[in-house]
């Protein structure tokens, strides 16, 4: 059909409303049709700003490697006023295969966004209300929609970055980051390898551009961003830095920060089942986005881990059960947001009441005491 309207289209001069040549939208396969392509993704994420553009405005963070635009979706009420309000970050699709991921940020929007404001919503209305929601749906959209190039998945983790000096395409996105990248056996400096770390941290554009998000919300000296969780798949777990020692509280690490941390994640398991450990419990990482987001901002981050452990299907779930896969942890990613205004509270210490207008107290005990400082050092 294309094919025969083709002749007549180039006669009208439309040929530009037809995809490029070899680039017919991505597909996923038979059986998995109810995951997004990007292209699904960006259009989702536009009607729900449209839908809701009170409470949901859409902005681009950067460009991938193949200059796809990185989407964030900010929630919150007077969505275009920069409110002094506790922020949270979500992030998926780090890596390309685990297309659940999407899934579940998509999901945890519309459970923010539908039905805002009437009853029955009480619970999502007061986190909408009260805090800023940031959801980066895909941080990895060339190695997302590479995975089901073909219609067909290829198991693929990395973005698609070639490596210079080597025919290998890819670098691991989550051992990019600038804090103890490519020590300690947490990567792999082959570029072939799944794990490759980059030739420098920060050598991917994805990274550096989470990284100007971060640096984007230091307003007034102070970083608005409370908490982080990052989506991956598939072993239900939730965990905390740090990944690149077994030491739980080493010297970069405040000790009542690991004990929030490991509350935090403890609270979420409560609700959703999955096993809360230190990343590095599960194996050694570095140059991970959650390492260097604690250690940077001294932000509590977190990777929820979603999926089955124990799966046939591996990354790939069929459609049936993304309802199932996503549900499970709405109570944990609702209660996660509900932490915000005061993340210690887990640990049973307050931050105090305050006009709404004032710095939170709890944000003044976030940023890093000067012994805790190593910012000199970093690349930023
Ligand atoms: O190894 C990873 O990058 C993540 N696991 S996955 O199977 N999805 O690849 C875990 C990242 C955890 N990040 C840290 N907190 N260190
Ligand atoms: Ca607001
Ligand atoms: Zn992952």
């Amino acid at each position: 059909m294309i094919r025969r309207l083709a002749p007549l289209l180039i006669a009208f001069g439309l040929l530009t409303a037809l995809p490029a040549a070899g680039a017919a939208a991505s597909q996923f396969p038979p059986g998995y049709e109810g995951y997004h392509t990007y292209d699904e993704m960006v259009t989702e994420i536009h009607d729900i700003a449209a839908a809701h553009p009170d409470i949901v405005a859409l902005s681009v963070i950067g460009q991938s490697y193949e200059g796809r635009d990185l989407w964030a979706v900010k929630i919150s009420d007077n969505v275009n006023t920069d409110e002094n309000e506790p922020e949270v970050v979500f992030t998926a699709l780090t890596h390309a295969r685990e297309h659940l991921t999407v899934e579940q940020a998509l999901a945890l929007i519309h459970w923010l966004v539908d039905g805002y404001g009437q009853p029955g919503n009480e619970r999502t209305d007061a986190i909408v209300n009260s805090t800023v929601i940031w959801v980066l749906p895909e941080l990895n959209p060339d190695g997302g929609e590479f995975d089901i190039k073909g219609g067909h998945f290829h198991g693929w983790r990395k973005n698609r970055q070639p490596t210079p000096g080597s025919t290998s395409i890819g670098t691991d996105i989550n051992r990019n980051y600038g804090y103890h990248w490519g020590c300690c056996g947490g990567s792999s400096a082959d570029p072939a390898s799944y794990l490759y770390r980059g030739p420098a941290a920060w050598s991917t554009p994805e990274a550096r551009a989470e990284r100007s998000f971060f640096a984007s919300r230091v307003i007034g000296g102070q970083q608005q961003i409370r908490m982080v969780l990052n989506l991956h798949s598939h072993a239900e777990r939730i965990i905390y830095p740090y990944g690149y020692t077994t030491t739980p509280v080493p010297p970069d690490m405040v000790r009542r920060d690991h004990r929030i941390m490991a509350a935090i994640a403890g609270g979420m398991a409560d609700r959703n089942g999955y096993r809360p450990s230190q990343a590095s419990h599960w194996y050694i990482m570095s140059g991970t986005a959650n390492d260097w987001i604690y250690h940077r901002y001294r932000i509590p981050s977190f990777t929820m881990e979603l999926g089955p452990s124990a799966s046939v299907h591996h990354f790939n779930l069929p459609s049936d059960q993304i309802g199932p896969e996503t549900e499970v942890n709405k109570d944990a990613l609702l209660w996660f947001l509900e932490q915000a205004p005061c993340p210690s509270a887990v640990i049973g210490d307050t931050c105090g009441t305050r006009p709404s207008s004032a710095p939170a107290p709890a944000v003044a005990a976030w940023q890093m005491r000067p012994s805790m400082d190593l910012r000199g050092s970093l690349p930023i």
